[in-house]
Order: C-alpha cells, then structure tokens, then sequence
C-alpha cells in the first residue's frame, strides 16, 4: 500500500502511542541504556594536535596543550578524545606518514607528557584513543629504510615490490608505483610518494603492527581509530584498468578498497590487540557497503563502530574524486545518505559525524553560500546529538566554525588540496574555478588553528609567533573565549544538547525510525518512539503535518518564538518533540 506523507507519519505514530511496535526496538538492536558501553553513552571529541594548542611558541600544537584544554573538553561531554598522529614523522601528511609506531615525536612533546595527559584525562574520565596508521608507512621508517635497500634484506618482502606498475592513481595523485633505484623495482602507494604501503600478506608485518598496538594499550590507552583500513589488503592480480581521468590513470580506491580476503587480517588484528579490554575501535572504512556491515562492525564484527562516508562523500557520489566535478546533490540525498548509515547500523552502532580533519567545515559543506551559518549550526548540533551513534565533534565544530576565504594556493599546505588545484588547471578549469573548489573542499579548512580568543593568532600560539597554517580570519567573531560569555551561542547550544542527551535515555539507546521520507525540505526521525526530532534542512519556511503538533510536547526549538504558527518550521529550524503529553 503507498501511503501519503501524513498518513505514514500518523501511522506510525498511532502505533507508537499504542505501543504496537514496543517490543521491537530493543528486540532489533538488543539495547537499553542500562546495557549501553561507556563509549556508546559518551561524546567522542576529535583533536588535530598540530593545531590545537601550542604551549612553547613553535607554531605547533603539542600535547601539554591538549592537557591545558581537557576541562573544556570535558564541559562538552566528551567521554574520549581522539587524537590525530604525534607519532614521530616526517610530517608530509601531518603525522599520517609514521616513522616509529611506539614513538611521540618531539615537536609534540614527550612519552612523560604523553602519560602525564592518559592521567589527567582519565582523572576526568575521559579517555585518550591513538590513530593507528597502519596501511603504510613513512618512506624514512627504518623498516622501509631497511626494505628498499635491496632485493634480498631481512625486510624485503615487508612492502608491495614490483618489476611493472598499473595504471593506478595514488589517492593524493600521480601514479600509486614510484621507482626504488637501488632494487630497480616499484613500490606501491595508496596516498603519497613518501607513504609506501605494508604488505599485510607478510605474518612479520601484522605482528609487528599488533606489536605497536600493544604497546599503546599498555599505556593504558581507551581506544584505537584506525586509518584507511580498507586498504590493507590488495586484489589478487595486479592489472590495468580503465583510466577514469585525463592521466590516463584509474582511482586506486575502485580497484583495492575492501578486496576479498580483507576480514581475515581484520579478525587476526581483533584477536591479536582488540579482544578482553575495556577500550572501542572505530575503524576508516571507505568502500564497505552496507550489506557487508554486519562483518566489519558491531558484536559479530571486527570493529565496534566504522566510519563510512555516504554522508561526507555526497558531492562524489558520480563522478569520482575530483573537486571541480562534484555531482550536485538534493535535501533528499543529504537525508537518504543520513538514513541509510542509521540503517545499515541499526543491529549494530556507528559514529555520528559530519566533519573531522580531512573534511571542510560541515555549516559550508552541507549548506547553501546564502545560509545563515549560526542557524545552520544549530541544526547540524541537533542532528549530532539526536542521531542513534556516538557522537564525534571536531575541534572548532562546537564554535561553528566555517571554511577560510584565502584567495592564494600558497596559503594552502595540505599535499592533497595541492595535488587537486594542480590537477584541475591541467584539467583546463581556471585559476579560479579551481580555487573555488579547493576553499570548498580542501582539509586545511578542518586545519587551521583552533580559536581559543579573539586575541593575535587567536589564542594558538604566542602573539609573535607565525602559526604553522594561517589562522582562520572568523577568529575575531568565532572563538571559544567570547562563546563561554554569549548565553546564545553555538558552544553553549552544543553543551545544552549534551546535558539534553543524556537526560533523555532514548536518545541513547532508542532506535531510529525515519519519518516524512519524501520531504523534500524537512529530516523527521523518531527515537525509541518517544521523541520526535524535526528539523528543516532548507533555508525557506516548510510546514509541519499536523500530526507532530497533536498529543506531542515541544521540548526544544532552536528558533523559538520566531513564528505564531506551530506548522511553520522557519528555514534552517529544528524542534525536538515528546510524544504524548
Ligand atoms: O584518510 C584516508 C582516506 O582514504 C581518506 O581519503 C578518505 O577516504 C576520505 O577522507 C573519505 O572522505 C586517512 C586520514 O584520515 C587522512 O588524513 C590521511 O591523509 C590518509 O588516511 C593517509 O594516511
């Protein structure tokens, strides 16, 4: 039977106030608050420690500047902190090119410090969780040293040698083979030159890396993110595939990502470091579908929560990778992206996101230019915290921050917004169609200083000194300092939504139902069929089915007062209702 938009929604509310489908929340997800762990009742907060912090006027955050910070973490209800890499490093992809796994490097201070902040965090009770990157290395480890050194080394079979390279493009450009003059062979690279990949298929290199994980749990560590892991495991045969650019080269991610065979590796790293402690896993895992979620997260699978991007990856859904070809997308799309991450988890859990260090500022990703950007990250919060999933916020996230206005490709550091403008000229578009995309996309929008005051450098560093990126220009109207005074702004509405999460147990552990499915303005979606959250993604008025306002009780509005009449939902709006009275 098809059902209109109304008669659904009172459908199901009917059932709900009956209590026909009572049963069948935790029947489906085997969940009650009481039986929900730590991490799943907690916020997640995400630090890129390079900017958060600097505490000895290098330009670089450290650590004991995040030690500094972890009451202000804490006032967000942060029950984690996961750290981006200060593992020592070469630093081409800001840490994410390891070159000793068991090591701090010393721009971010040392193991004392690293210590001395596991124990003030978890005096707080707040837990630290480390980056495992582990799909590569840096080309300046000692094992990569070692390897491509020569053809027959202790370690020569401990990355992907080969005589012939594919036509495969490197996920920050190029070809994915660059040439090893003293083995006069190819070594392959997911992302940079400088970050060859492991060979997992080596039982040396999966111990080693178990090794290294190890040892971070025995520093009493609360959990691992662990890095591209879809990676890790290559196809069979090593070929040539149609190009999908002007390179001639094809997308590596189309041909290695979750290749059959990868779940064995995973289950051996669960047993091997995982399995009997009290810590959670959220792997990176672009390219799982989610039919396959069931064997990647949750009891049954590897990890306890992945994170997968249908919601970030929107404007590539079509037309692979590059940033001036995005795809357009709708409300609709941006809703069935949402809904089918709180689908495919539904028998199991995932991370709530809509930024982190490699994405822009989620008020310009997922909204018009025109869009009130305050409005727009109020809703985004209420999405946040009212979606099933741990929350993760990024650093400035809980100030709104937004994207930066710089009109130069040299202020941008970051390799992989370097490779796209440059790809993209030689693509034919202008200079300034591709600096358009790059400020839309590019990851240094994520990266820039965080904004503690309205102060010089914004409270980063010492006001002399010249910060590693440049400081985003909002900081004199976007920082933590003038926030903490202003009753209405976006970081006091991020702590009023925390203390409203955890004083609705249905927000924790009630399941997800999607609402007015074919709204072409409003995301509706119900938790554990007591509350009703509605919020209107577009910037113009839309109007609510009669059937919220009945028997239901307003518990939040983020523009309360702004219309006389309860149907209208004011563009960028959200409410939060009770059902019943
Ligand atoms: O990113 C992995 C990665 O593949 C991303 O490009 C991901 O697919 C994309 O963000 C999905 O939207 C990780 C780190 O997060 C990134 O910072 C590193 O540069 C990269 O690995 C290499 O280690």
């Amino acid at each position: 039977m098809i059902m209109t938009h109304s008669s659904r929604i009172f459908a199901i509310i009917v059932a709900i106030i009956l209590g026909f489908c009572a049963d069948i929340a935790f029947a489906e997800g085997n969940m009650s608050e009481t039986n929900l762990k730590w991490w799943q009742k907690s916020i997640v907060y995400q630090i890129y420690p390079k900017s958060f912090q600097d505490t000895n006027n290098t330009g670089t955050g450290d650590l004991p500047g995040i030690t500094q910070h972890l009451d202000y973490v804490k006032s967000l209800g942060a029950g984690a902190i996961w750290i981006s890499p200060f593992y020592p490093s070469p630093g081409v992809d800001n840490g994410y090119d390891v070159s000793d796994y068991v090591g701090i490097d010393p721009k971010y201070g040392t193991m004392a410090d690293f210590e001395k902040l596991i124990r003030e965090a978890k005096s707080r009770d707040i837990r630290i969780v480390m980056d495992l990157v582990f799909n590569h290395t840096s080309n300046q480890h000692e094992w990569f040293l070692e390897s491509s050194s020569s053809r027959d080394n202790a370690k020569a079979d401990w990355y992907i040698w080969r005589d012939e390279p594919t036509n495969w493009r490197a996920i920050f450009g190029g070809s994915a083979w660059t040439w090893c003059e003293s083995r006069k062979q190819y070594y392959l690279h997911t992302f940079a030159v400088e970050q060859p990949d492991l060979n997992w298929e080596n039982p040396e290199v999966r111990k080693a890396l178990f090794d290294a994980a190890n040892f971070w749990l025995s520093k009493g560590v609360g959990g691992f993110r662990i890095d591209a892991i879809t990676y890790i495991k290559k196809p069979g045969k090593f070929q040539n595939f149609e190009p999908d650019g002007i390179d001639g080269l094809r997308s590596i991610h189309d041909i290695t990502a979750n290749s059959p065979g990868i779940l064995d590796f995973l289950r051996e790293f669960k047993r091997e470091v995982f399995d009997g402690h009290d810590i959670f896993t959220v792997g990176e895992a672009n390219g799982v579908p989610s039919d396959e979620l069931k064997y990647w997260s949750g009891s049954d699978g590897v990890f306890d929560m992945i994170f997968e991007f249908n919601v970030t990856r929107l404007p590539f859904a079509k037309h692979g990778e590059f940033w001036c070809k995005p795809s357009d997308w709708t409300i609709l799309d941006f809703k069935n992206a949402i809904n089918s991450t709180q689908q495919g988890a539904r028998k199991t859990w995932c991370p709530v996101f809509f930024e982190n260090h490699d994405e822009p500022r989620s008020v310009n990703h997922f909204f018009p230019k025109n869009a009130d950007q305050k409005k727009a990250a109020r809703v985004l919060a209420v999405m946040l915290m009212t979606l099933r999933g741990t929350p993760f916020v990024f650093q400035g996230e809980e100030l709104g921050a937004i994207n930066v206005d710089w009109d130069n490709i040299e202020m941008f550091d970051d390799l992989s917004t370097r490779w796209q403008y440059d790809f993209a000229i030689q693509d034919g578009f202008s200079r300034e169609e591709a600096m358009n995309a790059v400020r839309f996309f590019s990851r240094d929008n994520a990266r820039t200083p965080m904004q503690w005051n309205s102060k010089a450098n914004a409270g980063f560093t010492g006001e002399n000194v010249k910060p590693w990126l440049p400081v985003n220009s909002s900081y004199k109207f976007i920082n933590a300092e003038s926030e903490e005074k202003d009753p209405d702004s976006i970081l006091n509405f991020y702590r009023e939504l925390v203390s409203f999460r955890n004083q609705n147990p249905e927000l924790l552990s009630g399941e997800y139902e999607l609402l007015l499915p074919n709204d072409e303005k409003i995301f509706a979606y119900s938790r554990g069929q007591k509350i009703i959250i509605a919020v209107n993604l577009s910037t113009s008025d839309a109007e609510l089915p009669e059937e919220f306002l009945t028997n239901t009780q307003l518990l939040l509005d983020t523009e309360s007062g702004t219309s006389m009449d309860p149907r209208l939902l004011r563009g960028l709006e959200a409410r939060i209702y009770r059902l019943g009275m």
